[in-house]
């Protein structure tokens, strides 16, 4: 249903990410059709919306220069943005992608940069702003997400000086040395600033960002909060930088292992691949910081050095198709590609794979299953902000049943202490670690997957979101008189 004036002020929460939590889809006749898109933050924010009287969602909607009307769905408003294929190349796959994607990553691969890009970027995140601002309403919450839109913060705020703004990030934030290798850093720092609170996934990702505020802007910084200069005459802003590890729908993963369909999923799982005495599973976005090449290589170097036997292990890699116009995605997937036909060359047997690889997406139930069905579960990631798949893989286990490899720059590192624990770049490491995992007797197992159990249920998205807005809703208000000059 088309929302009748746009542009009236009407919600008490606002969401903003660069996308919608559905995408369309053109069918043969013409018409559209909105389908649930996938991804870590629609995973994690459609239940929290869920709750909210007066939700709004603003976002682009998954194909180049549609602009369609405001319209409802699953209970709340969803405000379309549009993005031509010049911004989905600069904007999104260029600035978002291939320059902040891999410089908050550490530099696993060589970000890029482009003045074209970067203004892409501006224009881009000033047509965000323009949608979400007037959407709230009086003294309402607008909630901003994500790397792609740092600079929003500050253009709504521009806007509606009366309603509180909250900025999450969902990926690492970097060491002040290498953010400031990022062009128009200051810029960057100033679009978050414009925000209330601005939350991390980890203690050191918000530590970062506190010590590039201090160093780059010089600005006064005590303890979480941020003293931020007004323009002229403005009072000095109180700004509050805090962790908030995001988790998921710990209950809803866990109650689909009770449904007898998903339990036959996974009992067919295990016979399709021959009934192997261990399955190792991986499920990762086909992305380079996942470390799916570390992962790949530790397991033909086993199966090469007879560690690991093929007729009685199989591992699952589920690599859901990512970003592939950017090219250092369409490199990794050659390489990983290759890597598998290479180990399945070498020591698969007929209908037997020593590595069953599928390159495409499943749904929730069939996720769960594969959960169901492993026995190891290798989080390999060279730097990821959480990490979600650790988190399902231990809300699947209610059988205490399965042990979690989990590499230490996973974010999820900071919570999942019971985990097999590694540095991924050790390929040594690596390899003793999925053996260990593989040996793990019963009880043990039991008591790592109870204490990680104990900590992802306790510990789900409801409260991570929760937790976040009623902090933004206590800050904001902490004005003070410019300090003399
Ligand atoms: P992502 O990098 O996308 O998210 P992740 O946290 O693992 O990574 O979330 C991926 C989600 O997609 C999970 O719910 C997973 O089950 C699902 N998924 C993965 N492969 C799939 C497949 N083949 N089919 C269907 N679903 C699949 C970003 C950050 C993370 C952070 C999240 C949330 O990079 O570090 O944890 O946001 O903040």
């Amino acid at each position: 249903r088309p929302v009748d004036d746009p542009a009236r002020p009407g919600h008490d929460l606002v969401v903003v990410a660069n996308r919608l939590p559905v995408d369309s889809r053109t069918l043969p006749d013409g018409a559209t059709e909105w389908v649930t898109s996938p991804g870590g933050l629609v995973t994690a924010m459609e239940s929290v919306m869920r709750t909210v009287d007066s939700g709004a969602w603003v976002g682009w909607a998954g194909s180049p220069g549609q602009e369609p009307d405001p319209f409802d769905a699953d209970g709340m408003s969803l405000y379309p943005v549009r993005l031509d294929q010049e911004d989905i190349e600069r904007y999104y796959e260029g600035f978002s992608n291939a320059t902040l994607w891999p410089l908050y990553h550490d530099v696993i691969v060589d970000p890029e940069f482009h003045r074209t890009w970067w203004d892409s970027y501006v224009a881009a995140n000033r047509r965000f702003a323009r949608t979400a601002a007037p959407v709230a309403n009086e003294g309402g919450t607008i909630w901003v997400h994500d790397y792609q839109l740092q600079l929003v913060p500050r253009l709504i705020r521009e806007e509606r000086a009366d309603v509180r703004i909250g900025f999450f990030n969902h990926i690492p934030f970097p060491s002040v040395e290498l953010f400031s290798q990022l062009p128009k850093r200051n810029q960057m720092l100033r679009g978050l600033l414009g925000a209330d609170l601005i939350g991390f996934q980890r203690e050191s990702d918000t530590q970062n960002f506190l010590a590039a505020v201090r160093k780059l802007l010089g600005y006064h910084v005590d303890g979480q909060t941020i003293s931020v200069p007004g323009l002229g005459a403005a009072p000095v802003r109180e700004v509050v930088a805090q962790t908030f590890p995001i988790s998921i729908d710990s209950s809803k993963v866990s109650a689909l292992t009770e449904d007898e369909e998903v339990r036959a999923r996974a009992e067919q799982l295990r016979e399709d691949l021959g009934h192997p005495r261990t399955i190792v599973l991986g499920v990762d976005r086909l992305d380079y910081t996942k470390g799916i090449r570390h992962r790949l290589k530790a397991w033909g170097e086993l199966l090469g050095d007879g560690s690991v036997d093929p007729r009685e292990t199989v591992m699952v890699q589920v690599a859901t198709p990512s970003r592939e116009r950017v090219e250092a995605y369409r490199q990794l997937r050659d390489e990983v590609e290759l890597t598998v036909g290479r180990i399945n060359g070498d020591h698969s047997s007929i209908g037997r794979p020593a590595v069953s690889y599928q390159h495409r997406s499943f749904d929730r139930r069939d996720m769960t299953a594969l959960f169901m069905a492993a026995d190891v579960v290798l989080v390999t990631a060279l730097r990821d902000g959480m990490n979600l798949v650790a988190k399902e893989y231990v809300a699947s286990r209610p059988d205490l049943h399965g042990v979690l490899v989990l590499s230490e720059f996973a974010g999820a590192a900071d919570e999942l202490r019971a985990a097999v624990m590694v540095n991924p770049h050790d390929i040594d490491e690596l390899k003793a670690a999925i053996l260990r995992a593989m040996a793990m007797p019963a009880e043990e197992q039991e008591e790592a997957m109870r204490s990680l159990r104990h900590q992802v249920m306790e510990n789900d998205v409801q409260a991570w979101a929760h937790s976040f807005l009623q902090r933004l809703e206590h800050s904001g208000a902490e004005v003070r008189e410019p300090k003399p000059t």
